[in-house]
């Protein structure tokens, strides 16, 4: 026991026991910030965007993949939902926010947001395409 109680100090027992509790709490915070992202693949063409309106959990964080498949087209919505004050707090965190996202025709575009609260956020096509432009919309709901 003497031999065991020198190559194993007590003293040490509390520092490793330190390190193993901030070891742990790391990787929950960073398990916690890698929790997959929800993808939805989404196709633009003259003059929709596929399957919207689509729906989203409060809290998830959603990548949306968006390929325009005959035109160059664009999405562009804004952060404050639907009948929101325009100066509102922001119910969807963008990772990149930008005012009209361009949708190369052929490419695929990423545009990743947290959904924090509920609510209809409605965009649009902010890159002329044609006589149908105008009325190129989609809606997400945050439930
Ligand atoms: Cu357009």
């Amino acid at each position: 026991m003497k031999n065991l109680a020198k190559r194993f100090p007590v003293s040490i027992v509390p520092k490793s026991l330190l390190g193993l509790a901030i070891f742990l709490s790391l990787s929950w915070s960073v398990r916690a910030q890698v929790q997959p992202a929800q993808v939805i693949e989404v196709t633009a063409k003259k003059y929709e965007y596929s399957s919207s309106p689509f729906h989203v959990k409060i809290g998830t964080t959603v990548q949306l993949k968006i390929t325009a498949t005959d035109h160059d087209h664009g999405f562009k919505i804004s952060a404050v939902q639907d009948g929101g004050l325009t100066n509102g707090a922001a119910g969807l965190i963008f990772s990149s926010p930008q005012d009209c996202w361009q949708l190369k025709k052929g490419e695929r575009t990423t545009i990743e947001f947290l959904a924090q609260t509920p609510g209809t956020y409605t965009f649009k096509c902010c890159h002329t395409c044609g006589l149908g432009h105008r009325g190129m919309k989609g809606q997400i709901v945050v439930d």
